[in-house]
């Protein structure tokens, strides 16, 4: 645990290898499955299809229901995400506990969390270099974040995993222009470090935890599959988010009646 922390305080980021059980990922991989069926059914009833490719892979489906459509395939789902499967793993205990100790013990799921699955050879997909906080405001230094970010298929340079930038947290926010789909982080402050950058090569139950001023990105994805992963970040609840969202509550000794008990009651509410 010690070790963890020195590594997200000094480098900005800590790998934790296998934190997250089977029992935990089958139900988020699961719930992927049904939004994809889900999009599958739609897609053929507004004429888009001929077929719904249920025997596809969790790994090929999504190509299939948009390879005639490429400008059309959902890159993120974040409203999707309040369904049962997806509760387990945003309170995972092991991960509370650990934003318990760097964050306090008020503890709010901050408004981005995602599913992003990341299509082959499609820009859309390609995030670039950026500081999260580079996304929320020049005042989000102040937030004190423990970003998330977890694969649901074995994830390496081919296929885009993501690099950081060991270190870079410590640096304030950093200017980020806007790009043809996301923000990039001037070139005056990445070209000096880029050669720096360690490739974020996992396996689906690890987890990897990170600042939310490192400089990081996610590599194009080269293979010929989906590259599904799930990214979240834990806030000190008695901060504002500076976003119009506020989050929800997922541990707190002021107030613990307001917590999100459990998946039942999270798959009721809705993003925000
Ligand atoms: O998943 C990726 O490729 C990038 C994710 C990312 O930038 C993030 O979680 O902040």
């Amino acid at each position: 645990m010690e070790s963890v922390i020195g590594n997200f305080n000094e480098n900005g980021f800590a790998i934790l290898p296998g934190v997250l059980e089977p029992g935990t990922l089958e139900p988020v991989k699961h719930e992927c499955e049904t939004l994809v069926a889900e999009l599958a059914v739609r897609r053929y009833a507004e004429g888009k299809l001929t077929d719904t490719y249920p025997n596809a892979s969790f790994e090929t489906r999504l190509i299939r229901i948009y390879e005639d459509y490429p400008d059309e395939n959902p890159t993120i789902f974040r409203s999707e995400l309040h369904r049962e499967g997806f509760f387990d793993v945003f309170a995972h205990p092991a991960l509370l506990e650990l934003a318990s100790i760097i964050l306090g013990p008020e503890i709010r799921l901050y408004p981005n969390y995602s599913v992003r699955p990341k299509l082959p050879e499609n820009k859309r997909t390609e995030v670039l270099w950026h500081q999260d906080a580079g996304y929320t405001s020049k005042e989000a230094d102040v937030l004190r974040m423990m970003n998330v970010w977890t694969p649901l298929v074995p994830v390496n340079v081919e296929n885009g995993c993501m690099e950081f930038i060991p270190g870079s947290h410590k640096w304030g926010v950093v200017p980020h222009e806007k790009d043809e789909y996301y923000l990039r982080i001037h070139d005056d402050y990445i070209k000096p470090v880029e050669a720096d950058a360690v490739r974020i090569e996992m396996m689906p139950g690890d987890v990897v935890i990170f600042s939310n001023l490192l400089f990081h990105r996610g590599l194009p994805n080269r293979a010929s599959h989906i590259r599904w992963s799930l990214d979240w970040r834990y806030q000190d609840a008695r901060q504002p988010t500076l976003r119009t969202t506020q989050g929800h509550l997922l541990h707190s000794r002021i107030t613990p009646d307001t917590v999100v008990k459990n998946a039942t009651v999270w798959a009721q509410l809705e993003f925000s």
